[in-house]
């Protein structure tokens, strides 16, 4: 079949809206029109030429929701008409990984994911007979995409396509990384850093994990006042302070002996000098750093081993530690009824010929979340 989509021809030029061929979905394979699809940070990371996995030509694109048109020989779990979110992180339920209960970082498909292939090493897009590459085992930019069976999420049919999509990755993150990564407890105090399409879903994570304190920073002070609508009781703008973790460790400083730091911190930034900030205004003794930022190719993090010798942990999450399958129709539940937020952070909607815009907006700080709408 031909579908419309929008192609990453090569890194750093804008994307191009084509008809492209899809094939059909083979064995233990599903074919999904997506209705959504969100514009991660993590799309414009790879387009942008800095992620060392990134592959061209592509179709980018992995925070959709859509319906199952179509299914290969074999597939049980989802059938015609289900509506589902696909999952970059898939559950397949049988890897050592999944019955390890110990991560969500299935390794089924894994492989042959970061090629940019389906699972039996083959491409489903084309164009005049030249492959396209899959992205994060999604392609959510293609009004049509064919997904592992084990990298779907079927969820409630009454939810909105262009709000779920959200759930697809930013909100998962987010609320995820709070929850499943540092398992925070009610009363904690906690630093965000980048009050982005994730981290203002850090934000809501800790407000429902009963958080006391929520710091938020951001170089940008219009993200006060978003950080505030979602939970954040504090907001540090490190351009206007001498030194940001400094001023944290201040602004915690609590019980008899005075010291500061946050029980828990999170960078939403991918910047690795802000990862480093972020470990070092964790508490002594205890403090968690929860790294959800990707940085580009060739970076690396450092801090003195002393960071870690007086207790503080540096930790990391995919996809806010969520088994995909498992708990992606959960969160879609929440948002049914009204325990998380995600419409105010949807700030604009596009069509699929203005999907160049939804990548200008976020690079302009104009944006929380871009949803493209089919
Ligand atoms: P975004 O562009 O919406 O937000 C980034 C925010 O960081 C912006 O508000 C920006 O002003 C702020 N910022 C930039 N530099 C800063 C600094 N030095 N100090 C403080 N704030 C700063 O991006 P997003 O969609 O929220 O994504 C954030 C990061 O998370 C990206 O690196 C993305 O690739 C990554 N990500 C990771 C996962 C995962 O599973 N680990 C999932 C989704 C996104
Ligand atoms: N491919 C990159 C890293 C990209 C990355 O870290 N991706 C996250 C999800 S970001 C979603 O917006 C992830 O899930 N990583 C785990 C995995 O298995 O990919 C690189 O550096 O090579
Ligand atoms: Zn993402």
């Amino acid at each position: 079949m031909k579908t419309r989509a929008a192609v990453a021809t090569a890194a750093g030029k804008p994307l191009e809206i084509m008809e492209v061929d899809l094939e059909g979905p083979r064995a233990g394979e599903v074919l999904v029109e997506i209705k959504a699809t969100g514009i991660c940070h993590t799309d414009e990371f790879t387009l942008s030429g800095a992620d060392p996995e990134g592959l061209f030509p592509a179709i980018l694109g992995h925070e959709g929701a859509g319906i199952v048109v179509d299914v290969g020989a074999g597939v049980t779990s989802v059938k015609k008409g289900d509506h589902v979110i696909p999952l970059y992180t898939p559950e397949c339920r049988a890897c050592p990984s999944c019955l390890s209960q110990k991560t969500n970082l299935c390794t089924a498909i894994r492989a042959t994911q970061g090629q940019g292939l389906m699972p039996d090493g083959t491409s489903r897009f084309s164009i005049g007979g030249e492959k396209l590459h899959h992205y994060m085992g999604c392609s959510t930019f293609a009004n049509f995409t064919v997904l592992p069976e084990i990298a779907v999420a079927k969820v409630n049919p009454d939810a909105p396509f262009d709000k779920i999509c959200y759930i697809g990755c930013g909100v998962t993150t987010g609320i995820g990384a709070v929850i499943n990564t540092a398992k925070v407890e009610i009363g904690a105090t906690a630093a965000v850093f980048g009050l982005g399409g994730i981290g203002l879903n850090v934000i809501q994570g800790l407000r429902l994990a009963g958080a006391d304190m929520i710091i938020g920073v951001d170089i940008n002070n219009d993200k006060k006042a978003w950080g505030e609508k979602f939970g954040m009781t504090h907001f540090v703008n490190p351009k206007e302070c001498d030194d940001v973790v400094a001023e944290i460790v201040n602004m915690t400083k609590r019980g008899a002996d005075q010291i500061g730091g946050a029980d828990y911190t999170f960078d939403c930034t991918g910047n690795v000098k802000v990862m480093r900030q972020a470990l070092e205004c964790a508490h002594r003794g205890w403090g968690e750093s929860i790294v959800i930022g990707v940085a580009g190719a060739g970076q690396e993090i450092a801090t003195r081993p002393f960071q870690l010798v007086t207790g503080r942990v540096w930790k990391g999450t995919a996809f806010g530690g969520a088994r995909g399958r498992t708990d992606v129709p959960k969160i879609v539940d929440w948002y049914m009824a009204g325990k998380i937020d995600i419409d105010p952070m949807i700030t604009h909607t596009l069509k699929l010929d203005e999907i160049n815009k939804g990548f200008d907006l976020m690079h302009a700080g104009e944006s929380i979340r871009s949803v493209v709408v089919y």
